[in-house]
């Protein structure tokens, strides 16, 4: 064994994904379906305008068959983009392999550092070897990744002059929401232009926040979604056993609580606030303040002074009464951003309060001072920086605040003492489970597909993923049709539609039904590490969220 891998590392380069007998066959063909318009009905026209190629196409299906592939020798580019998600690594493999199983002859080049590295020209030849020591691994460090955006015309051109330079027939992009719109603005760019370069997308982020009737479930979720489970497990036993400390742990998923929800399924603490409930009832910061002290209240009363409580990393843009404070800030950052950048940072505070509407700047005020910085920062697609709020923190004092005043009043009696959180970046990048590292090997085994029907302005669609991997079916769901315009930075911008918690899904449905159990009892349940060697029922197992959405009895 080398020094530089551990033992399990060597054992996983040896697992062999599997792929449904579509795609095994090598006989395959694409079929036409239905023209899917975009949901968003308010501004489909202008969606149209923006997409006017590549917004009135079929999605497609992967069938056994012959005749429509074409086997010619291909040049195709794969670029990594946004945060790290488990499986990267095999999406590559499988788009590698398909591709050389059509044709010995084609080549795969992978772009360095994210879309940056397309615009810039920056690449590597992936070869089998180069790409044998990745398989089955976490992690997207094989080409790096990144978040930087495709919109300008400078970066549309530089994609254009490097798919020329290069040669190169498809270039395909691993990633969630935001690059998946890169993919579409790109493939529309060039069928506009009629530059011979098909863009296809693959739905990648942990967030589990990019699907749709036509794709299950993103790449990478299954992973983190056990690798935090395991650990939230470990702490709700920590917090019996010690029987002193609540725990608040905050969870990522920028934006939709999936991965909250379904850590709670799977270890059922005794809080868990999921974002989109909070909105759906007009809850405010202190209405969830409340919330979280009544259960520890309650629990006190039965002599319990311990818990665990789960926080979505994206909870504040989801509270009513950070609804227009989160609006101005982005109308400032629009009017005034240079303004702003300009400035020296302790001038900075003075200068967001004094562009704010009165009740937004006293919201402001009262932040903890880390959060007056974070809260001006956006990434380049004009994403809030959530992971790096310590929300976590923010509620545990507040808590303390409200339970030492509950006490003066004879409303609380117990003893609290607050231990915080944040899982996050410790599950974007271990080894894929068994179930994301053949899901990630078909997904990019079909892209190639895809590519070789000739299709351009596409995301890799997949169905039936809660069955075993025989049953799984994978094709194309035009990209333009998942895009809706939202306001990003002050401005209207083409994005695809963020699949949040839905309130009457059967996955939040199973968690109401079971909270208040949860919350006064102690019914933690230890899912325990990912296991990759062992009985199927536990390696091959499906997250409870995906069993639940189809049907299937957990
Ligand atoms: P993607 O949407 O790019 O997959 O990233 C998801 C995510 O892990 C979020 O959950 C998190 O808020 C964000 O990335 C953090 O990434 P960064 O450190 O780059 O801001």
């Amino acid at each position: 064994m080398s020094h530089h891998i551990s033992g399990l590392e060597a054992q996983r380069l040896q697992y062999k994904p599997k792929l449904p007998p579509v795609l095994a066959s090598g006989k395959i063909k694409i079929e036409a379906g239905k023209v899917v318009p975009s949901q968003d009905k308010e501004h489909w026209q202008e969606i149209e305008k923006e997409f006017s190629t590549t917004s009135k196409l079929p999605v497609v299906k992967l069938v056994e068959g012959e005749g429509n592939l074409s086997n010619d020798a291909l040049k195709v580019g794969v670029v990594l983009s946004g945060g790290p998600a488990a499986g990267g690594h095999n999406a590559i493999a499988g788009l590698f392999d398909a591709l050389k199983a059509a044709n010995r002859a084609s080549q795969l080049f992978g772009f360095l550092g994210g879309p940056k590295g397309i615009f810039t020209n920056k690449w590597v030849e992936l070869t089998a070897e180069a790409i044998a020591p990745y398989r089955n691994t976490g992690g997207f460090d094989m080409i790096g990744s990144g978040r930087d955006k495709i919109e300008k015309p400078e970066q549309l051109e530089g994609c254009e002059k490097t798919a020329k330079a290069l040669g190169l027939n498809a270039l395909v992009i691993i990633g969630g929401d935001d690059s998946n719109t890169n993919a579409a603005i790109l493939a529309e760019y060039c069928a506009a232009k009629q530059i011979p370069l098909q863009v296809i997308g693959l739905p990648k982020t942990i967030d589990g926040d990019m699907r749709n009737e036509f794709i299950d479930m993103s790449f990478g979720f299954d992973t983190a979604v056990k690798t935090y489970a395991y650990l939230v497990g470990n702490i709700c036993r920590d917090a019996r056993s010690g029987g002193k400390y609540w725990h608040f742990i905050k969870l990522m998923g920028r934006s939709a609580s999936h991965v909250t929800l379904e850590v709670a399924l799977q270890t059922q603490p005794n809080l868990a606030i999921i974002s989109e409930e909070v909105k759906a009832r007009g809850l405010t910061l202190n209405d969830v303040v409340e919330q979280i002290c009544d259960t520890i209240a309650k629990r006190a009363e039965g002599g319990k002074n311990y818990g665990v409580v789960l926080i979505p990393e994206g909870l504040l843009e989801f509270l009513a009464d950070f609804n227009d404070f989160l609006r101005d800030i982005g109308h400032l950052l629009g009017q005034h951003g240079n303004e702003l950048a300009a400035l020296p940072p302790r001038e900075r505070i003075d200068f967001v309060s004094s562009k704010l509407p009165d009740e937004s700047a006293k919201l402001y005020r009262n932040l903890p001072a880390s959060f007056q910085e974070t809260i001006l920062q956006r990434d380049a697609h004009g994403n809030l920086l959530v992971s790096q709020l310590e929300t976590e923190k923010f509620l545990a004092d507040l808590v303390e605040a409200r339970l030492a005043d509950w006490k003066e009043q004879g409303r609380y009696s117990g003893k609290f003492s607050a231990i915080t959180h944040f899982f996050g970046y410790e599950g974007r990048c271990g080894f894929p489970t068994n179930f994301d590292a053949d899901y990630t090997y078909c997904l990019g085994y079909a892209a190639a597909q895809l590519i070789r029907g000739g299709l351009t302005g596409y995301t890799v669609s997949a169905k039936n993923l809660a069955h075993p991997v025989e049953k799984w079916e994978f094709g194309g769901v035009p990209v333009a049709s998942m895009v809706v315009m939202e306001h990003r930075k002050g401005a209207l911008k083409p994005v695809i539609k963020k699949a949040l918690v839905e309130l009457d899904s059967p996955a939040f449905k199973y968690f109401a039904k079971h909270r208040d159990m949860w919350s006064v009892e102690d019914a933690y349940k230890s899912p325990g590490p990912i296991q990759y060697f062992g009985p199927p029922e536990i390696c091959d197992s499906r997250n409870i969220t995906m069993l639940l959405e189809a049907g299937i009895a957990v």
